[in-house]
């Protein structure tokens, strides 16, 4: 491992050209150790960061929730450990060659070690406490569920934008990397009726170092339960699928191969980026692929209404079209199904409403053992919803 990774030559113009520009900060799209880093420094009169560094600078400054703000703390804290006892061992191996042990070196990093080490627990103890809170949070969601979609992709694929789009809810979307850190969710009501839970994600990005996998998996854990999983590209960049690539890898940690083949949707975004010819091409490769994709411009609004009408035909897989007969004493079973359904017809007599209304399976058990009503016909002779 050469002292300041690059070559002497490479080195000497990245210097001149620090010198020329007054550059304050260089980064290295690369892994350095500890001395690297250093020496670099050293030759160049500027600060020097790897790739860890910077992902974990960007983390640092999006983090918006505790939980964001704990993870990114406690990634940063692990990775100036390991290399603490890198630069350590590293000593260690050269004073040992002398015959020396011990001495000032060693006890001042075996205390900033201990120091972090205290931090490392703390840390832990509080994140275990924000995420049973979040535990409580997701249960009492349970209790009232709605499918929910999530919004996953490469950072900078325009998933904020779309979930703006679909929500309008005014979520920063902005031209920067991983402008979205912490998980956001949204209800959102789609044109026919159903009613989800869309959920934006932070962006993917490859070779994450490992150390940040960890750390920032809770904030992927709604991709985990989500219903709908919107796979959101940036069809118009040239590595468009090497960077899908990226993001089909790590989804396939969190979600089983099933799921992802039965409930991802490709949205292929920007397409308002493409000239008519690129376009073309386009079209014809979703066309020919098995996957689920839809065409899309979160920034023009083109296909975005298509893409509802996809997330909800993949819902309604699950959904029935059922009879209810809702007597007056019952209204607030009314009001249950026109939140929870979607309801196609109603007719209104003395005795109370008949409802002809699309729901899930699970709603109905809820309907009969919160509100003692029956729906007809029977569920399994009952005909799937368009
Ligand atoms: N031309 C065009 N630009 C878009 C479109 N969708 C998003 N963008 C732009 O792409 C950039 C990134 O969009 P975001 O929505 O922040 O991307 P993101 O996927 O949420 O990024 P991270 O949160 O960083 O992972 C912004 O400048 C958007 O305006 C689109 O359909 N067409
Ligand atoms: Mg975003």
């Amino acid at each position: 491992m050469p002292a300041s990774w690059i070559g002497k030559g490479a080195a000497e113009s990245i210097g001149c050209e620090v010198g020329a520009t007054g550059a304050e900060l260089v980064v290295m799209d690369c892994t350095l150790s500890p001395g690297q880093q250093r020496n670099l420094e050293r030759r160049w009169h500027c600060k020097v960061i790897d790739r860890t560094a910077l992902i974990l600078e960007i983390f640092g400054a999006r983090a918006r929730t505790r939980e964001g703000s704990l993870q990114v703390e406690l990634a940063h804290l692990t990775w100036q450990r390991s290399r603490l006892v890198r630069s350590w061992t590293h000593l260690e191996r050269q004073r040992g060659g002398f015959g020396f042990v011990g001495g000032p070196g060693e006890s001042q990093i075996e205390l900033d070690r201990r120091l972090i080490d205290d931090r490392i627990a703390r840390l832990k103890q509080e994140l275990e406490t924000v995420r049973k809170r979040r535990t409580l949070q997701r249960k009492a969601r349970e209790k009232y569920p709605f499918p929910v979609a999530a919004l996953v992709g490469y950072t900078n694929a325009g998933k904020s934008t779309l979930f703006n789009r679909l929500t309008a809810a005014g979520v920063a979307a902005e031209d920067m990397l991983f402008a979205t850190l912490d998980p956001t969710m949204r209800k959102v009501e789609l044109p026919r009726g159903r009613k989800i839970i869309l959920s934006d994600t932070v962006g993917f990005i490859s070779d994450l170092p490992t150390e940040l996998v960890a750390a920032f998996r809770a904030t992927l854990e709604e991709v985990a339960l989500a219903d709908v999983i919107l796979h959101v590209r940036d069809i118009a960049r040239p590595d468009t699928a090497a960077q899908a690539g990226s993001v089909r890898r790590i989804l396939r940690d969190l979600v089983s191969a099933d799921k992802l083949a039965s409930a991802t949707i490709e949205v292929w975004n920007k397409i308002d980026c493409l000239d008519g010819a690129s376009l073309e091409r386009v079209r014809n490769r979703a066309d020919r692929s098995n996957e689920r994709i839809q065409l899309v411009s979160a920034l023009t609004g083109d296909g975005v209404a298509g893409l509802c009408a996809e997330v909800e035909a993949l819902l309604g897989v699950a959904r029935r079209r059922m009879a209810v007969r809702i007597p007056h004493e019952k209204g607030a079973a009314l009001a249950w199904l026109y939140d929870r359904g979607a309801v196609v017809e109603r007719t209104d007599d003395e005795d109370g409403s008949l409802l002809i209304v699309d729901i899930e399976r699970s709603d109905r058990r809820t309907l009969d053992r919160r509100y003692g009503l029956c729906t007809a016909p029977d569920p399994q002779d009952a005909p799937d919803c368009p």
